[in-house]
């Protein structure tokens, strides 16, 4: 059996190198010429611990290649991205449903009856039901699958979405549960052959409309929750008490788990996902569209607070600790630092010093914008303000008393958790 992959991204590349590795014969496909030729030379183009190597394994092995064009196969998993548009004009974003459309089109001339056709990619209720259509629109000679499934089908279409965390992708794959949402019962049975290949988790079935509605309720959870936490953090600064303790002694409570405070949401799935919701149901999303906006108003907030530190200090240094969207990658995309580090330049609040030790160049944004990649002893030595924006692990060694003197906005609740802290400290350092 031959399973083609298309989108060879953060999720399609190790879900094929995955596949392969059962044994099965994998084409991946993807438009950029690039990385198909760099996934052929046993390359990755993309970084996640443990890929290289299994990429390597498998292409070396014969079980894995890449193409740009489609080819015939007995499953089609996609894997492509889903943005959202945002035109001026629009007060929702919308979801940008091309890339879909285009795979599924790209895919159509290869099918033939039999054929099982998985979306894996984050999407609105009711794409599947949509791709459906593209495919009979392209292929009127195939009998596609409709919801509830009493007419018989040549083809098998399942929603089942990834949902896997960046950094742990391998493992994620194979342990977490899948959700399996068929056009049919027959397509849910056909999609569960091909996950039986290499999931460990349960895989539990659904019709494809809950379970595309089931993956953004996960993100949209996560960011409503995280959205609480950042108003605690500003009902806190408002009250003058300090959130970081304040949500240390409430998760003391069986039943509450809040999560953390931070400079924003980042990262390509919970800061837009959501918005998937809200602009299928704007009428009743009112708590998720408010939570996107609490989150959203962060990056600014710290902003405004490096500014009024600066504001009492001449010609001040800022070291800005951490750009990437998380502790200990190195993904800067939709990272809610790099908006800071950003706002904080085009404003000339002072000399800016970025310490990124995951990466080993700047991106040239922040270059031209004058910012300055510094080692994290050298800029804490020089800096009059601190600014920590992710709490990578290597930030967990910073002794207190490299930051005392300095005014230190703590976006991630960093200083309670070193290693050196001094209360002393803290008095020292508080936020003008
Ligand atoms: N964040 C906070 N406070 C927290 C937790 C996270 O501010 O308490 C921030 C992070 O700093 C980051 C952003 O949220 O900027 C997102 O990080 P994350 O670790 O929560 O999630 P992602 O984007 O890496 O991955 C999420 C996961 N979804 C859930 O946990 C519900 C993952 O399982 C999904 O597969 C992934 O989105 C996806 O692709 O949809």
């Amino acid at each position: 059996n031959r399973v083609s992959v298309v989108g060879l991204g953060y999720i399609g590349l190790p879900t094929a190198a995955i596949l392969a590795s059962t044994g099965v014969e994998v084409i991946g496909v993807d438009i950029r010429q690039s990385a198909v030729a760099a996934i052929n030379a046993g390359r990755i183009h993309i970084y996640e611990p443990g890929l290289d190597f299994l990429v390597k394994r498998v292409v070396d092995a014969g079980l894995l290649r890449a193409v740009t064009t489609p080819e015939p196969a007995d499953a089609f998993v996609i894997a492509v991205p889903t943005p959202f548009s945002e035109g001026p004009e629009q007060l929702t974003p919308e979801p940008d449903l091309s890339f879909i459309r285009a795979a599924t089109e790209s895919i159509a001339p290869v099918l033939k009856s039999g054929d099982l056709i998985i979306l894996e990619s984050t999407s609105p209720v009711g794409t599947t039901e949509k791709m459906s259509q593209w495919i009979q629109a392209a292929r009127p000679d195939l009998r596609v699958p409709h919801p509830g499934g009493t007419v018989a089908a040549d083809i098998h279409i399942a929603y089942c979405p990834e949902r896997v965390l960046p950094g742990r992708v391998l493992e994620e794959l194979v342990t977490n549960d899948r959700i399996i949402g068929g056009l049919s019962d027959a397509c849910s049975a056909a999609a569960m052959g091909l996950y039986h290949l290499f999931v460990e988790g349960d895989c539990i079935v659904t019709d494809a409309r809950t379970a595309e509605l089931t993956k953004l309720t996960e993100n949209a959870y996560r960011d409503v929750n995280i959205a609480f936490a950042n108003e605690m953090a500003l009902i806190c600064d408002r009250l003058d008490i300090d959130v970081w303790e304040l949500i240390r002694l409430a998760n003391r409570h069986p039943r509450v788990r809040i999560l953390n405070p931070g400079p924003g949401v980042g990262g390509h799935c919970i800061a837009v996902d959501p918005w998937f919701i809200v602009s299928s149901a704007p009428q009743q999303a009112k708590l998720i569209a408010q939570a996107r906006a609490v989150n959203d108003s962060r990056p600014p907030y710290v902003v405004a607070q490096v500014e009024q530190a600066a504001r009492a200090i001449d010609n001040p240094v800022i070291a800005c600790l951490g750009l990437a969207f998380k502790p200990d990658i190195d993904d800067l995309r939709e990272s809610p630092a790099m908006q800071v580090v950003k706002q904080l330049a085009s404003k000339h609040c002072g000399t800016l010093l970025a310490v990124e030790p995951n990466i080993a160049a700047l991106p040239a944004e922040l270059n031209s914008l004058g910012v300055t990649l510094s080692p994290l002893d050298a800029a804490l030595a020089r800096a009059d303000i601190a600014v920590i924006l992710v709490d990578h692990k290597e930030f967990l060694d910073i002794d207190a008393k490299q930051l005392s003197g300095k005014a230190v906005i703590d976006t991630r609740g960093l200083v309670s958790r070193l290693t050196n802290n001094a209360d002393v400290f803290r008095q020292n350092a508080r936020v003008p």
